[in-house]
């Protein structure tokens, strides 16, 4: 009963290979039809969304509902018909003047053809253009009830969501495992009208009033004049402002954190950034920060891991969201608050709440859970979901409050202005996926895209030919109701007060709370970025700033770099570690890992799949990886290869299994009586990417497992049977359990420090 055992057997289902043969039904799935790859020659309806895919869900501008109306609208009916509903014959000929002749202007079909493709694209975002999103549901406690009186926050509610994930540098097409922000935005459907949490995997940002983001982000993006590099921060221009502007030193060694390579969508925190202001229904306010934790733990990829991976496979986020909720392995957040008094001067145990960069350190304000998120189905349409989904952190409900944060100031603007370019007008809420679920009934008029046919005269107020519709919500349940914070006394002035100008002591406290392994990432990371940057000037300054975080930190980049390491120009500061802030040290469900199980040619079929079956059993995913792909072994027993040599890379896994063979003697992967100390003709019996695969596994931490019958191969592959997280086990799934608690570690942290 337990959802996590139900997807997985759900999985197996699809990946079982027993007795069916392509004949008897879909390769591998008995008992099903096997679908006609022949053109129909019979008129039918389209075929519907898959099971996991759905689309948004909603109500009309003026209230009426109309989601299901709208799918069916988009496509409909057997026949192919022109934008009019105008059945068509033909489209694959223009209408010519003989079938050699000129093609003729009256074909209104091929002018209407040609003239939306070339439409089809509307500008991308500016800033996170690459994205991948999903729906789901968020279930409240009802625990923070006593502080908002946002409705969808009081107990047992359950609002439907959608979520964007996004990475900030790259084009729409870019990869993405670079090292980069992520975006974490969340569209709350309530029945209070839409409520967006536009936020980041990092919970700071670079820069402390809005007026700078145009700077930042065209420092970030490639360079004016060859366009390069793309989705990279590991350039001059990066360099260049983010050690001129030291304001951006926390944000910027948060990116070089393993935090700016998340392992997946399904295991990075979120956070709102800025402090907010929670309003009761008595009046009472609260300032809080808003923190999305991931159930499966915060894990991140190794930097060599996430480079190839751009390469092997640039869609791996975006593969692996959509996938696991195929699957049913739905991914879940737990929602908290960490909470603070709203004082006159809005800081908290000295530390400055609207000065977003910085935190509060979780030991000082723990996260208090405050609801769930779970995300259960795919979009059904890129374009029309993903793409045209339009997030506002103006999008408020009753409860929920702006402070007065210089940052979140120009976002209020921002992000209602971007979509009138990008979305082509103000009309933009009336999207589908953009549809508050809640009914809407503003004054707002016509404009491009205007698809709502309002009713009345009297789009203004106070009217009487409308019988004075509609009419205003009394001030208990209507939004945007400014709490009466007192604003100080002063002059107009172009300045930040003297708390923002503390750059350093944030940044050290990260530094000193992270492990040695993570710290030794942070050190790789500063190394390659400032490496890659070519002018002199800037890498000697990229040293400073990190010389006013922490000298060892310096000393070692420096030394990468191959120059000498400035003193601090500030004193360093004298901080506490925050112990919540390392990834590494706990344990996590290991719902949804993948792991690998290699064979070779001769190798233990029956071993894999008492492995594969127990991979399945604790909710994880077994890939099949073979020599070349189709089935191993015949008939009822036969096993579905999922990743041949060729198709396979060791980075889709985070544990690879050598299966071993049946006999005693012999060895899975070719070679006989392979013994160690293998010299180089012999290593040359054995796959050069099976060898790869393991050796890469190695070197990133991954646990690996091997039973009779492999040692040579893992030999071949340079990789010691000694070593940390290296189990040699009698059979599978004895050395399965073996190698379950190193995945609840996600690696084997042991086998660091590595400059990988
Ligand atoms: Fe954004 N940001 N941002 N940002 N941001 C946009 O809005 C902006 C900031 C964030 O999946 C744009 O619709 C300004 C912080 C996410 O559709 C734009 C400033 C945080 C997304 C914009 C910031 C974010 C955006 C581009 C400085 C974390 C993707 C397209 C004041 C709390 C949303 C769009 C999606 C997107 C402006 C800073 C998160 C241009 C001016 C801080 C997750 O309006």
């Amino acid at each position: 009963d337990n959802p996590i055992k139900q997807a997985a057997r759900k999985v197996t289902d699809a990946l079982r290979g027993d007795g069916a043969g392509p004949e008897e039904g879909i390769p591998g799935k008995p008992g099903v039809e096997s679908p006609s790859f022949a053109e129909p020659t019979e008129p039918h309806d389209p075929l519907p969304p898959k099971p996991d895919q759905t689309g948004p869900d909603t109500v009309s501008p003026t209230g009426q509902p109309t989601g299901a109306d709208q799918a069916r609208m988009a496509q409909s009916g057997a026949y192919l018909t022109n934008a009019q509903g105008t059945r068509l014959y033909d489209t694959d000929h223009s209408l010519k003047a003989g079938p050699r002749g000129p093609v003729l202007l009256q074909d209104h079909h091929l002018r209407e053809k040609v003239m939306h493709f070339d439409h089809e694209r509307i500008p991308e975002r500016v800033v996170h253009a690459r994205g991948s999103a999903a729906h789901g549901v968020f279930t409240s406690y009802g625990t923070a009830a006593s502080v908002t009186k946002a409705a969808f926050l009081a107990e047992d509610v359950e609002t439907p969501v959608f979520v964007r994930f996004s990475t900030v540098l790259g084009s729409r097409g870019s990869a993405d495992t670079v090292r980069d922000t992520r975006g974490f935005a969340t569209k709350f459907y309530t029945s209070e009208g839409v409520f967006d949490l536009v936020g980041n995997n990092i919970p700071v940002f670079f820069i402390q009033d809005a007026i700078k983001f145009p700077d930042v982000i065209h420092a970030g993006k490639p360079h004016p004049d060859r366009e390069i590099p793309q989705a990279q921060s590991a350039h001059d221009t990066f360099w260049d402002f983010v050690t001129l502007h030291t304001e951006a030193t926390h944000h910027t060694l948060w990116n070089m954190s393993d935090r700016g390579i998340p392992r997946s969508l399904r295991t990075m925190e979120g956070f709102g950034v800025h402090t907010f202001r929670l309003v009761n229904a008595a009046g009472e306010t609260t300032l809080v920060k808003f923190h999305w934790k991931p159930k499966l733990g915060v894990h991140s990829l190794v930097w060599e891991e996430a480079q190839i991976i751009n390469g092997v496979d640039p869609d791996f986020h975006r593969r692996d969201l959509a996938d696991a909720i195929e699957a049913g392995a739905h991914p879940e957040w737990e929602f908290g608050i960490q909470t603070f008094p709203d004082t006159p001067d809005q800081t908290f145990e000295g530390i400055d709440l609207l000065d977003p960069t910085n935190i509060v350190p979780e030991e000082l304000a723990p996260v208090q859970p405050i609801g769930k998120l779970v995300l259960d189905r795919n979009p059904s349409n890129f374009f029309a979901e993903t793409e045209q989904v339009a997030f506002h952190v103006g999008h408020l409900v009753p409860g929920i409050d702006v402070t007065d944060d210089p940052l979140l100031a120009g976002r209020l603007f921002s992000y209602l202005d971007t979509q009138i370019t990008r979305l082509g007008g103000p009309n933009f809420p009336q999207i589908p996926i953009n549809r508050p679920h809640a009914p809407v009934n503003d004054m707002l008029r016509d404009s491009f895209h205007q698809t709502a046919v309002h009713r009345g005269v009297a789009p203004y107020r106070p009217n009487s030919l409308d019988g004075g519709c509609p009419f205003l919500a009394g001030a208990d349940t209507g939004a945007y109701i400014e709490t009466p914070v007192t604003v100080p006394e002063s002059k107009k002035v172009r300045e930040a007060p003297e708390s923002f100008a503390d750059h350093f002591s944030q940044p050290r406290r990260f530094w000193l709370s992270m492990s040695p392994v993570e710290r030794e990432h942070i050190i790789g990371a500063y190394t390659f970025e400032l490496g890659k940057c070519y002018e002199q000037a800037i890498k000697e300054r990229g040293l400073q700033v990190l010389a006013n975080i922490d000298p060892e930190l310096c000393a070692q980049v420096a030394a990468g770099l191959g120059l000498p390491a400035p003193s601090a120009t500030v004193p360093l500061a004298d901080v506490e570690p925050s112990p919540a802030l390392s990834q590494v040290g706990h344990t996590w469900p290991t719902d949804g890992r993948i792991v690998g199980i290699v064979t070779g040619p001769d190798g233990d079929l029956e071993g894999v799949r008492a492995v594969r079956d127990a991979v399945l059993a604790q909710g994880m995913v077994p890939l099949v990886v073979a020599p070349t792909g189709g089935k191993l072994g015949d008939g009822a027993n036969a096993l579905t290869v999922q990743r041949s040599y060729a198709t396979a890379r060791s980075v889709e896994f985070d544990a690879v299994l050598l299966a071993g063979t049946p006999g005693i003697g012999a060895d899975a992967y070719g070679a006989r009586d392979a013994k160690s100390g293998l010299d180089s003709v012999e290593r040359a019996a054995y796959d050069p990417r099976v060898a790869l695969l393991l050796s890469e596994a190695f070197r990133h931490g991954k646990a690996i497992g091997a039973w009779k019958g492999a040692e040579a191969a893992l030999e071949a592959a340079g990789v010691p049977a000694d070593a940390p997280g290296v189990i040699v086990g009698d059979s599978g799934t004895g050395t399965l359990e073996q190698i379950l608690h190193l995945l609840g570690a996600h690696r084997v942290w042991e086998r660091f420090p590595a400059q990988v």
